[in-house]
This record gives structure tokens, sequence and C-alpha cells, in this order.
């Protein structure tokens, strides 16, 4: 199939080059069309259409069966152009425990040139797995996909003893990217278990993260996902009851959990500080800071990233129409029919360039005016595992 070509550039015969920032979103709806695309630079000259707008241009070049339904796409960004205003919620993006777990795989691929695997996604974003792999590393569902006498990291989210146990017995050089704030909330699964105590765990079940550290004591622990089930959860002894939680949970919906588990259970004793860690509370505090100001929010993060989904609902809970974008090729046109303010934002996961990307291509489509508000400094930063210290 003959490529449409779609301009980055849009390059005239008398005046100086158009940029086309808009490009990636034009690339992304053709390829929803099913249609191969290219981006490159195009002369005027070799467009099928193209239109210029205050400095910023949208072109493109289809041949024969493919001319309509490019059109087609092109006439949907068309539509919503104009100027627009973008309200950046900070903090957003990268969390310490992101940077670190990213930082861990980068310095075990720069020490050897071993294969290096990864247990799960180091983090839940398409992109920096992508990014990893194209740089060396392997990722594995499980310890039986990794060779004997290999390199493997942990995830972020942490692992159960089960999993500790197989690697040690396997004497598989292991590297430990668990953020440090998970870490202590499988010490504190560890104490609460010891003294005795049925340990309610708040979270969502099939989360890496609630897998490893319902492992810590599997038979003293119970999952509580829900207000509801809150209500029902039966335990043997209520005077030796303990809870803990996920760190990506949404902080409003856990404390009501907590309200109602306190409620039926008044000697029920919690964590020595909130499990909820600080990254996941202040992406939530700065997008409730400019959900109300804009007319569709949009949040960068991956399908699987439990506080991204979390901070997409926030914004549906606020009456604001929402979307998770992976990327920027995500981007719907006729979600911004009729919107004037963007609230942007993005999980603790995904990679400030990709909301730098959105900004841009939204460039494309006229006037940006982006202010950030910022409603907490984030300067927190977590030593690396001693493996890859140097
Ligand atoms: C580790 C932990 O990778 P994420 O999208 O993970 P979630 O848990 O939100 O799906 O985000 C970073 C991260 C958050 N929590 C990593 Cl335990
Ligand atoms: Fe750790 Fe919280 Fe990030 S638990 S990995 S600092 S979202």
């Amino acid at each position: 199939m003959t490529p449409v070509l779609v301009a980055t550039t849009l390059v005239r015969p008398a005046g100086p080059p158009v940029p086309c920032p808009a490009a990636p979103l034009l690339a992304a709806e053709l390829r929803r069309h099913g249609l191969d695309v290219e981006q490159r630079a195009l002369s005027t000259g070799e467009t099928t259409a193209h239109t210029v707008f205050g400095g910023v241009g949208l072109g493109l070049r289809a041949d024969g069966e493919h001319e309509r339904a490019a059109r087609s796409a092109l006439g949907a960004w068309l539509a919503v152009t104009g100027p627009r205003r973008v309200e950046l919620a900070a903090p957003r993006s990268f969390c310490a425990g992101v940077e670190r777990a990213v930082e861990v795989v980068e310095k075990a691929l720069s020490r050897t040139s071993q294969p290096v695997y990864v247990r799960k996604q180091i983090v839940h974003n398409t992109h920096v797995v992508a990014d990893l792999e194209a740089r060396g590393a392997v990722f594995v569902d499980e310890l039986d996909g990794v060779p004997d006498d290999a390199t493997v990291v942990f995830s972020a989210h942490g692992v159960s003893p089960a999993v500790r146990g197989v690697a040690a017995e396997r004497e598989l050089d292991v590297i430990d990217a668990t953020c440090p704030l998970v870490a202590k909330v499988h010490t504190e699964a560890r104490r609460f278990a010891g003294r005795g105590d049925t340990v309610l765990l708040i979270g969502h079940a099939d989360h890496e993260e609630v897998e490893g550290t319902l492992g810590e004591a599997p038979d003293q622990t119970i999952l509580v996902q829900s207000a509801a089930e809150a209500a029902l959860v039966e335990v043997e002894d209520p005077t030796r009851l303990s809870y803990l939680m996920q760190t990506t949970l949404s902080v409003e919906e856990a404390g009501e959990i907590v309200d109602v588990l306190k409620a039926r259970f008044p000697a029920l004793r919690g964590p020595g500080s909130d499990d909820i860690c600080y990254a996941t509370t202040n992406r939530q505090n700065a997008l409730r800071a400019i959900a109300d100001r804009a007319d569709l929010v949009l949040v960068v993060g991956s399908e699987n990233s439990s506080n991204s989904q979390r901070l997409v609902e926030l914004a549906r809970r606020a009456g604001r129409q929402a979307h998770l974008i992976d990327d920027v090729g995500a981007l719907r046109p006729g979600w911004l029919v009729g919107v004037g303010v963007i609230g942007l934002t993005a999980g603790a996961s995904a990679p400030p360039r990709l909301v730098e990307e959105v900004l841009a291509a939204l460039g494309g489509l006229g006037p940006v005016n982006a202010a950030e508000h910022e409603v907490a400094r984030e300067t927190i930063q977590f030593t690396l595992p001693s493996p890859v210290r140097r």
C-alpha cells in the first residue's frame, strides 16, 4: 500500500517553511482509518490538501483510493482548530520510585554485555518498557522466563517472598527495583501478621503490588476492594485486626473504606504513616486543583497504570470529560469539539516528554496558552540499590 504522507513541515515556493506540530495527531487518525502513514516534510506542490493558519500548517498527500479517508481525517482535525488554554497539573509524570526503577535497569544494562531480564513491566508504561527493550532489557512475566545465571530486576511494584525464594533457590543475580515506599508496606504486613493480626489489605485484585504485599502473609491477609466489601468482610478476631493499603489508591475512596472498617471494627489498627504514597496524593491534589476549570481532562498514562486510572476517575467524579491517553497519538478530534480549556496531567509512570508532545501537538491546532498550577514541590529522591550504586 502506498503510504499516506503527512507533512511535518510545509515547504512553500516563497516564504519560510511552515511547521506542522499537529502532524502526529493527523498521522494517528489516518492509522485508525487503517492507512499506512509516513511523516516527513512536504512541499505545498506535493500535497493533496493543506492549510496554513496562524503560523502553523496541516497537510498531506494521499493517492487514489486513500484520498477520501485522508481528506476526512484532515477535515476532522481542521474542524477543531482554534485558540485554547491548557491548565497543566503539577506535580505530574515520574515519581521518585519510577525514576529509581528506570535508572536501576539502565545501570544494570550498562554494567554488562549479557541480557538483563526484568520480571514484569518495570513500571506500567508502554513507552518506558519499549525504550528499555530497545536498549536490551528483556521483559518476562515470570522467573521461568529467566535463564540460569542471569541478572533479573524486580519491578517497582514489588514481589512476594515466594518469588524472592524462587530467585534465591536458582541463585539468580537479583537487582530489586521495588519502590522503597512499597517495601515499607511489606515490612508493615510482616509486622502486623507477626503480632497475630488479620491484615485487611485495601487494594485492587490482580495488581502486581497487591499480589506482592498479599504474599507476605497470605493466610492472614484479606483483600478489601471497595466500601461494599468493607461492609461485608468477616474476620475471626476483630480485636486483632489491622489494615494496609496499595500505594496508588484514590485518597478519597480509600478514606471511605477505612471509615466503614473503623465503624465495624473499633479496635482496627492502621499503618504508622499513610500507605498511599506522596506521589499519588500530590498528583490527585494537583488534578483536583485544575479539574474545575477544564472542559476536558487528559491524563497521560498506560491502561494498566493504577495511579493514572485513579486520576481519570477523579476528573470524571468532578464532572469533567476525561480520557487516559498512552501518548499524543491517542487524542481524538471528537474530544476537542467545543473545548476551550484542557486540563493536562500524567500518571507517575508516564515520561514527561509525552506531556510535552501533547502540548506541542495541541499548538498545531491553534495558539495555546499554557499555565502550570503547582500544588506541591517534590524533592524526594531514593538511593539506588547497592548492586547498581556505583
Ligand atoms: C510502582 C508502584 O507503574 P505505575 O503505573 O504503577 P501503578 O501501581 O499505578 O499501576 O506507576 C508507578 C508506580 C506506582 N506504584 C510504580 Cl508500587
Ligand atoms: Fe513509589 Fe509511589 Fe512512585 S509507591 S513508585 S513513589 S507512585
